[in-house]
């Protein structure tokens, strides 16, 4: 029994959860998610969705640009925080992003208010995913096209405070969310055509680092079909973690190309764990 606890209490130390898959909820977008313990914020590609924790309907914008001083055509994955809805944008065209900045909605109405713009010269090409930690008074962001490095921006000024390069870089980061002092990033690394698993990974969220150890704490074997992790986060109600996941569509260099056999559309759902 002693041996037991204390494996246990090692397994905190390294803080590796372990995780207990819950329910699986089919919702509209297929790229983020985020929830501030009420809801279940969802993000497509153009349009936002909130959810109530069954996977009811609430509300949705299918007009999330409108109102943008800049063109836009790509929402990633987002992040709840203090009654606003964060959300990576960017215009995306000919395989190259431009217009990259973190557009902020209005959690209830999810109407669009302002946006804080990406700083070219930090060497970031594409966002695909933001985080809020207020604790460091950060917003991180990755790029699907270079896991190597997570971004920083000040959430109380909006500058560009700096980037962490991760070591080993996870490949295709699809998702980033907070939880008690680490960044964990959902990361499309698992070739779909082969059923293979796409990952989770671990850094400490640490502001003043320059270089980061990530660990690939888990495989999503558990999803449906093995497909395309997006976003994810963590309630902060229950410390549950929920991830986004698509499957059905076979995706080629981040492009649709086709459904797989069996399928007639492809089926976006929240898998939510309780972690131990
Ligand atoms: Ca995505
Ligand atoms: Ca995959």
């Amino acid at each position: 029994m002693v041996v037991l606890v204390l494996g246990l209490i090692g397994i905190c130390d390294a803080g590796e959860p372990a995780f207990e898959l819950l329910r699986v909820i089919e919702v509209q977008g297929r790229q983020g998610v985020a929830t501030d313990g009420n809801a279940y914020f969802v993000s497509g590609s153009r349009a936002l969705y909130m959810y109530d924790k069954q996977g009811q309907l609430l509300a949705s914008n299918e007009t999330p640009f409108d109102g943008m001083e800049t063109e836009a055509n790509h929402i990633g994955d987002i992040s709840v925080h203090d009654g606003e809805l964060y959300a990576g944008i960017e215009h995306f065209l000919d395989g190259k992003a431009a217009n990259i900045r973190i557009a902020v909605f209005d959690a209830k109405t999810l109407e669009y208010r302002r946006a804080i713009d990406w700083n070219p010269a930090s060497g970031q090409v594409e966002v695909s995913a933001v985080a809020i930690d207020s604790a460091n008074d950060a917003i991180w962001m990755t790029d699907w096209t270079n896991g190597a490095y997570v971004f920083r921006y000040s959430l109380s000024t909006g500058h560009y405070a700096g980037k962490m390069h991760l070591d080993p870089a996870p490949s295709a980061p699809q998702g980033v969310a907070i939880r008690e002092g680490y960044l964990y990033i959902t990361a499309d690394d698992g070739n779909a055509e082969t059923d293979e698993a796409d990952g989770l990974w671990q850094v400490r969220a640490d502001p003043d680092a320059r270089e980061g150890k990530a660990v690939r704490i888990r495989a999503f074997a558990e999803f449906r079909r093995a497909g395309e992790v997006e976003g994810l986060d963590f309630d902060p109600t229950t410390g549950e973690m929920v991830v986004l996941n698509n499957r059905g569509e076979r995706i080629v260099l981040g492009m649709p190309s086709g459904l797989y056999p069996g399928y007639d559309r492809e089926i976006h759902e929240l898998y939510v764990y309780r972690l131990r």
